[in-house]
Parts: C-alpha cells; structure tokens; sequence
C-alpha cells in the first residue's frame, strides 16, 4: 500500500510515497503527484526509512542512574519532572528553569502546535531557541522594516531573471526562508530562460558550481559590500520610483549613510575587485527581475542584522518588493503571521549575566551556559530541552557540557541519548518522522508558492509510545505556573487534538470555510484537504502591501534608527586587523546528507560528499606546512579539535571551512552509527560571546582560528 506525507526535514516540503507493507516501509520515494515538489526527493527524505526502525531510538522514557539508563513509564517520568522543577522553583523562582526548543520544533506538527503554550505555561524569562544560532537577524529586521518578525519576503523564483545569491547554499540545504523543493531544477530553469543565478562566497560551493558566475568574499565584509552596492545605486540616480518606495519612509537618510561606502574604497577588503561589484551592479540593473538573496552566510557574523538590512533595502532600491519576479510575502491557509502577530515583539528586557536583550521572548542560546554557571539570584538549574543538541549546537562547547553536568536537573525531549541528551536526568522520546502526521504551518509562511497540505501518520505507534502533543500536553498542565484563570483555558488547549486546532485554523483561515464574512462552500477545512494526498494549490504569491504591513502607520521603515546609529562603525572593517595568534577565519558548511547534528545515525546517509574534513587553500596550507587528508590540530582561544585536512582551491585563502554537527565521541551517548564516523566538533573552537550587536545572534562566521600539524608524541 502506498502512502504519502510530507518530508518534515527541511523547508521544501517535499512529497513522499511510502510503500508500506505489513508496517513495514518497504521503500519512500518522491510523490510525482504532489503539487508542490512534483516527485523531488533527496537522500534524507530516503533515510526516514531508517529513522523509523534506528534501534538507538527511544520509544520509552529513561531516567539516569548511577548504574546507566533505566527504562521507566510515563507516568514515574512525568512525576519525576514535575516534583523535580516544582522543588527549583519553589527554592529558586521560577526564572530557575530555562527552556531549549531546537530546529525540529518548527519541522514538527505536534510539536510546533503545542510549543508556545508549554513554554508560557512553565512560564521562566529563561527562554532560548535555535532562533539565535541562525535566524534572529531576520526576525529584528523584519519587525524594524515590517512591523512584523516574521512577516518575511521570499524570493519568487520562478519569476526571476538575475539571483544573486549572498551566504546560501540551497543545493545543500534545499532552500531556507525560500522554501522551494528542487532547487538544482529551479536554477536551470532561470539560466533556460536567459537569466543569471551568481553567488557570492568565500567557499566554491555546490549551488556556487552550478551558478552562472562566482565570487569568492572574505568572511564578515559582506555589509560593506553591501553598503556600495546601495552607495553605488544612488550614485547612478538608478532608484526604481516602485510602489514599495512609495509607502517607505528615509530614502535620503539611506543616501546619506552608505555615502562614505564606494565601490573603490570596499573592494579591496572583499576580496573582490572593483570591476567585479561594479559588473554585479550592471547586472542587478540590466535584468528586469533581479533578486538579491542572503541566508546564514550573512545571517550567523557580527552584522548579520545590517547585512540583512541592507539586501532588503536593496531589493527595495530596485523596486522588487512586493512584485511579481521580485520577492513576495506569502498568504498561508493558516495565517501563522497574523495569528501570531501578539508574541511579534523584542528588547522588552535583558538577561541576567550578558545583559542581553530578549527577541520574540527568547534570549540568546549563547549565553545559556553562563545563566546556569554564574552564581547568584535567578541562576538557571533546571534545564528542559526540546528537539535540541545545545552540546554540538551551540558556541564553546566545553563550556555548554560544562553548563549542563551543573544543573541539578534537566529534561529532554527527544529520541536520542545524544552528546545534549546524555546529561538528562529523564528522556522523554516522542514518536517521530513517519509515525506522526503532518501539516507544514510555519514552513507555508516561507514558500515560494501558497500552497497546503496535510499528511494523516503513515506508520502507527505501539500502545507505550507517546506523541510529542501528548506530552507536551502532559508537561503543559504540570507545570503550570500562573492564575487559576489562565490555568483553566491553559488545560483546555492542552487536552485539544492537534487535527482539532488545524481544522479550526483552516476553517478561519484567509481560504477557509469560515475565513472572511461569509460562509464559504468551497473554503478550506482539514477534510477537505485530506482528500488531496498530493496538496491544494491555492494561489501564486501576489502583491499583498502596504495592507499586510504590520507597521502602526502602514509604512515601511527604510532605515531603523536602530541600524542607522551601527551603520558607520562598520567603517573599522575598512582598516581590518587580523588576529596576530589566530590569523585564519572560520566558516561552516553543511551537507545534503546530513541535517545539523542529528541525522548521523542513519547508515542511508553515509557516504557521498558528507566528510568532516578542514577545507585549505594550497596557500594557506603551504605556509602552514599541511599536506591533504593529514590530520591537523584547528585551534582559538577557545578550544582546539584535531581534524583531516582537505585541500582545495574552493576555497577563499586565509579562511578555513568545517561542517557543524560533528563531534559524537560517544562518551556516554548511544548513536552506535555516528559514533563510527565520529567526526570533529566546529563549535569547540567558537566564542560564545561573538554575538550581532543588533539582534544578538550568535557569529559562528569568521571566527578567528590558527591551525598546525598535529606534534607526533614522544614518550
Ligand atoms: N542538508 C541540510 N539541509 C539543511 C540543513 C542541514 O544541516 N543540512 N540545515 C537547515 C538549517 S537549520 C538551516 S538554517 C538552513 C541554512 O541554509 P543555508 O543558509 O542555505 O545553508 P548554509 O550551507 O549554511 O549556507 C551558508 C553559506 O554561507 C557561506 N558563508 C559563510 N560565511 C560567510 C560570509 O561571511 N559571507 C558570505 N557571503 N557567505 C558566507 C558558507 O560558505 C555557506 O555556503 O539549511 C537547512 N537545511
Ligand atoms: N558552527 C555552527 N553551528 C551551528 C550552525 C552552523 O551553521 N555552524 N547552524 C545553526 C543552526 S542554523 C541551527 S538551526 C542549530 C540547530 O541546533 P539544534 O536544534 O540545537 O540542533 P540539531 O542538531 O538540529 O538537533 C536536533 C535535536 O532534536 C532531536 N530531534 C530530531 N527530530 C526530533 C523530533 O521529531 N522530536 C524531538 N522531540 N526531537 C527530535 C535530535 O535527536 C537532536 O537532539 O545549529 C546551529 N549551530
Ligand atoms: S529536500 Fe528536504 S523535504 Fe525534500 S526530501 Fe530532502 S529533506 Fe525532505
Ligand atoms: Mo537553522
């Protein structure tokens, strides 16, 4: 028997067919009817097969004990947590127990249905998230610009012409805030129709390879960049008069800021020539759909905020907001911006130890280790992580295992024993991938078409497995903690079935039954939509602004004040100063087999151009005396990882490249796979305290680093 669902890996939202035979999948391929990916598949799409029947993967809680992992039932773990945080909070406040939710939280139905309200219900200030390790930068921009965090343009890609594409890797990561199966398809559909895909990077990267032309940059130099693309605009009285421009307010305060920002003046610290941008600015002029895109390349480094700034506005300079071949803003079938428009707000208050300001109710992951080791009032130590691995995730990772072997106790909820998780007093593993139903909600705000779908579970559970809604329902009603009033509607929303809360947000939704004034016969609702495996195209991404602004004046704001006062330090870059002791930078990189740290279990995924390797430039490595595939030391100030050396060409010289993720020594975890191949972690030799100025992301980018041959020992 054939079923099909959704790929909940990544943000393409690719369709699967599973063969499933006694319960068994028998094979997943892609759905060629599925109106969105149109049969696209990928490796990882593949390997859920394995994800399903891993027998490293929990289905039942655990508890540590001195004697190793003990199973346990729901019941003894759910009394374990809920007498455990309620004694840290009574001693401690409740400030005392933070709050993890990782990447999978967004990707997961259940999970991203149910997460707001078990945060709030455990109510701490002590909130953290993936959001500050990658996307928060665009979260600021978005509110400053748009009013709204996530009201976010998408590249519409199928109507453009010219891609310039800054900091992404779609090949590899198949598209973020541009979510879009096929990417590879998609590309050569744009040089086919006689446009241009460029990328800018400092690694000759997969989607750089398939690229109309590529220009390597140095790590960090993006913004300035950036600020002459808009100096040079201006300067050629090249302003598109677009519609966008008409409800945009600080045009000329725009002007005045990127003037000291020539082409000239930049280029040499780029890495680029001045007839390169120049050819770059031609370009973006010439095509009459030209889109400049960046994602964490210029996301996760100190200017993440003012390089995202600056593409926005320059996609505005060139009159492609809110236009067909432009960028777009979706109008999902479940509205998640409008419903979530209350949480759109940041920089209320600041953390304890980094003084760091919250964003969207979250404060840094980075300085999560120093909340839970600095003494005094409100010091974290009781720790609940969500789909997370905070050990391989986050910066300085000595100082994070460090962090969580202090708490006096943590939860997780996940399926594995992994480098995070093996520090858990209690696991708590929900039934995962294929197991579970699905419905992209948060993904559909960032696609590339308005398009919905749901997926009944393909596979059922065993009578002693719990879904992720179950127990965050669970831990959402015991750990409450506020009025007797907000309790009562708390316990209500718990106990709803997550089809129940889709179908209501369908039925109100802008295409629903119930969605506008009027009853609609042919509106949206969940049984509708289950009666089209392969999704309901509902319609191309259109012109939606000023009135989806979310602005009080319905205006855009062109220069946040915010981002005007930061602009001019930038100028610094342009006498840079390298590190005398850690003269090389740091980027990362990520593979189509594997998806941050978790999918390394899956023997599916082995192979391919998955290795954790260094990547050199002959240069660099000449005056280091490396040889390829030698095994060197990588060291900062940080932390040091001995790591084999690949030497190429495809990379910028002076900058080094290691994938994010590595690092499953297996001391204590239970990954018999990845523990094999264990690979090297990144994020030993990161600086937890590098962070964007402006939104507090973390800078994984650029990291000063120095590497050496690896001293043979001598006894
Ligand atoms: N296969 C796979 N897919 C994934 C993931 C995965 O781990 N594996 N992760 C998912 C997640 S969580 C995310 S957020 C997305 C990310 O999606 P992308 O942003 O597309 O992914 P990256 O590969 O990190 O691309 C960043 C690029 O920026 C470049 N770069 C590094 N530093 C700089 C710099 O200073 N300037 C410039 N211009 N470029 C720089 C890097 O070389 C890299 O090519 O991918 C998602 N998809
Ligand atoms: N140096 C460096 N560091 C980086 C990055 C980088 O580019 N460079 N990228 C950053 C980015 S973009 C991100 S998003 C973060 C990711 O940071 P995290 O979200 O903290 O880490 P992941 O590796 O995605 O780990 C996901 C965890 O969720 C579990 N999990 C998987 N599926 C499910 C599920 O269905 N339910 C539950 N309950 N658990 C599940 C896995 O077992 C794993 O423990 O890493 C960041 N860290
Ligand atoms: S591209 Fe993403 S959504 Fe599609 S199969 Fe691969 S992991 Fe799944
Ligand atoms: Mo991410």
């Amino acid at each position: 028997m054939i079923k099909y669902r959704t790929c909940h890996l990544c943000e393409a939202m690719c369709g699967l067919a599973i063969e499933i035979k006694d319960n068994e999948v028998v094979s997943i391929k892609g759905h060629e009817e599925d109106i969105y990916s149109k049969g696209h598949i990928c490796p990882k799409g593949v390997a859920l097969k394995e994800l399903h029947t891993d027998p490293d993967r929990l289905k039942q809680p655990v508890k540590r004990t001195a004697d190793g992992w003990q199973k346990i039932s729901w019941e003894e773990a759910f009394d374990t947590v809920e007498r455990e945080f309620k004694r840290i909070r009574k001693k401690y406040g409740n400030d005392a127990i933070a709050t993890y939710t990782g990447n999978p939280t967004v990707h997961n139905t259940g999970t991203a249905l149910t997460l707001y309200d078990t945060i709030n219900a455990i109510n701490t200030r002590n909130r953290y998230a993936s959001h500050s390790l990658d996307s928060v930068p665009v979260f600021v921009v978005n509110q400053m610009m748009f009013g709204h965090a996530v009201l976010a343009p998408i590249p519409d890609i199928e109507n453009i012409n010219y891609l310039l594409i800054i900091g992404a890797n779609p090949m590899a990561s198949n598209g973020s805030f541009m979510s879009t199966p096929d990417i590879r398809g998609k590309i050569k559909a744009i040089q086919n129709k006689g446009g241009k895909v460029v990328v800018i990077d400092p690694r000759k990267t997969e989607t750089a390879q398939k690229a109309s032309e590529h220009y390597f940059i140095q790590p960090e130099k993006d913004v300035l960049l950036l600020s002459s693309i808009v100096n040079e605009l201006f300067r050629r009285n090249a302003i598109a008069k677009s519609r966008a421009l008409s409800f945009s307010d600080n045009l000329e305060t725009l002007k005045t800021l990127t003037k000291p920002f020539t082409i000239q003046k930049v280029a040499p610290v780029t890495g680029m020539s001045p007839e390169q941008i120049n050819h770059i600015v031609d370009d973006l002029l010439k095509h009459s759909n030209s889109v400049i895109y960046g994602r964490l390349g210029v996301n996760i480094q100190s200017y993440g905020t003012l390089c995202q700034w600056l593409i926005t506005a320059i996609n505005i300079l060139l009159g492609r907001l809110d236009e067909k071949g432009g960028l777009l803003f979706t109008l999902p079938a479940i509205d998640y911006v409008t419903l979530m428009a209350h949480e759109s707000k940041m920089f209320r208050y600041s953390s304890r130890v980094g003084d760091y300001k919250e964003v969207v109710g979250e404060f840094p992951t980075a300085t999560l280790a120093d909340e839970i080791l600095t003494k005094g009032e409100n010091q974290v130590r009781g720790l609940l992580t969500i789909a997370g691995n905070i050990a391989r995730s986050a910066p300085n990772s000595t100082l994070v295992e460090e962090a969580l072997e202090d708490l006096e106790f943590m939860v997780a909820v996940d399926m594995y024993i992994n480098e995070t998780t093996k520090y858990a007093n209690i696991i708590l593993p929900p039934a995962v991938g294929l197991e579970t139903m699905h419905y992209s909600f948060v993904l559909h705000i960032v696609a590339t078409r308005n398009t919905t779908k749901f997926s009944p579970a393909p596979l059922p559970i065993s009578e002693n497995q719990r879904y992720d809604w179950q127990i965050m329902g669970e831990l959402q009603r015991r750990l409450f903690s506020g009025n007797i009033f907000n309790r009562m509607k708390s316990n209500f929303m718990s106990k709803l079935h997550p089809k129940t809360k889709l179908d209501l947000a369908l039925k109100t939704g802008p295409y629903g039954v119930w969605g506008g004034r009027r009853f609609k016969k042919d509106g949206l609702s969940l049984k509708r939509l289950e009666k089209h495996a392969g999704g309901v195209e509902l319609s191309p991404l259109t012109s939606v602004l000023p009135k989806r602004l979310f602005t009080k004046n319905k205006r855009i704001e062109l220069v946040p004040p915010l981002f005007a006062n930061e602009l001019p330090k930038v100028e610094k870059l342009l006498s840079p100063n390298g590190h005398p002791d850690y003269p090389l930078k740091l980027i990362g990189r990520r593979h189509l087999r594997s998806n941050n740290s978790w999918m390394h279990n899956l023997p599916l995924l082995e192979g391919g151009s998955r290795r954790c390797t260094v990547m050199i430039h002959p240069d660099d490595a000449a005056n280091f005396d490396i040889q390829d595939k030698e095994l060197i030391e990588v060291y900062s100030e940080w932390g040091s990882i001995s790591i084999e050396a690949e030497i190429t060409t495809d990379i910028i010289g002076g900058t080094i490249c290691i994938p994010h993720g590595w690092g499953h020594h297996g001391k204590g975890t239970a990954m018999s796979v990845a523990e094999k191949n264990a690979g090297a972690n990144i994020n030993e030799l990161m600086n937890h305290k590098r962070l964007d100025p402006l939104s507090y992301n973390m800078a994984f980018n650029g990291q000063p680093v120095a590497i050496r041959k690896i001293k043979a020992k001598i006894n």
